[in-house]
């Protein structure tokens, strides 16, 4: 038999980071282990579906830079959002750059992801650098940054020796890095010490397959099984008839596949 996993509460007991512990304590109030990737492109339009299924996430993971307008009104209603239903926001802005650019990167420009969202995440090709630099503008405003250890998509290269190098940077920086993306943790992450971290896992959706650009499909119960802790969906959600009704779906399914796991 499988060895039983830590609860969710436990893993929250065991974070070393403000926003980890939020997380946490989010999916266990509200029995959720998903995140809504909202990507329409109408800014009006992603307020209406985060309102609707603000009630059933943990997490709103967010594509700023796809929206058609931005200003500081729609980052004041996101938050207003994530207060009103309890969820954190996760801008998945993928930075890969060098330290001292993702610092700019990361609290200017346009969009000034620090102010407005708890989580962003990270590619590793530059090296630790590029975690300093957004350590540099997110660990005092009580932020957290996941590494990106594996891709949903079909050829990804993010696999064996670099998906174990984001666990020794993870490792290397447990006020800060709250974990990883990760596809099947099960398969590399015994080598990870930290019970804390946590393990988001996009290319899920109840009927399997892929969307014809190399997305790659798999339903809750598996992804659980393989050790993911929180679902990413996008496509099953935003596009479903009655994104509600969808949301509350994926949110059953995905806490059942985590009660059967304990
Ligand atoms: N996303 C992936 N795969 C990845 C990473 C991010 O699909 O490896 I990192 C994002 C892209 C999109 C969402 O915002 O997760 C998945 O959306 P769909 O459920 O619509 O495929």
């Amino acid at each position: 038999a499988k060895p039983k996993r830590l609860s969710y509460e436990e893993r929250g007991a065991l974070a070393k980071n403000e926003a980890l512990k939020r997380l946490y304590q989010t999916m266990v109030e509200k029995k959720s282990n998903l995140s809504v990737a909202a990507d329409v492109t109408s800014a009006t339009e992603l307020l209406q579906i985060v309102d609707k299924v603000g009630p059933h996430i943990c997490c709103l993971k967010t594509h700023v830079d796809i929206l058609d307008t931005w200003n500081d009104e729609i980052a004041a209603s996101l938050v207003d959002l994530a207060q009103k239903h309890n969820f954190v926001i996760f801008e998945d802005r993928k930075f890969a750059d060098i330290g001292n650019t993702v610092v700019s990167q990361y609290s200017s420009g346009v969009y000034k992801i620090s102010e407005w969202s708890d989580i962003v995440n990270a590619h590793i090709v530059p090296g630790p650098g590029i975690v300093d630099g957004l350590k540099q503008v997110g660990l005092g405003k009580k932020k957290g940054l996941l590494l990106l250890a594996e891709m949903s998509s079909a050829g990804t290269m993010a696999k064996g020796s670099y998906t174990e190098e984001t666990v020794k940077i993870a490792e290397e920086n447990p006020d800060f890095v709250i974990g990883f993306i990760s596809v099947n943790p099960n398969s590399w992450a015994k080598k990870c010490k930290d019970g804390s971290l946590v393990h988001m896992t996009p290319g899920i959706k109840l009927q399997r397959g892929g969307d014809g650009l190399g997305q790659q499909y798999n339903d809750p119960k598996s992804a659980i099984s393989r050790g993911s802790d929180i679902l990413i969906v996008g496509r099953g959600v935003y596009r479903a008839e009655d994104p509600k009704l969808a949301a509350q779906e994926y949110q059953k399914a995905g806490w059942e596949a985590y009660l059967s796991e304990l």
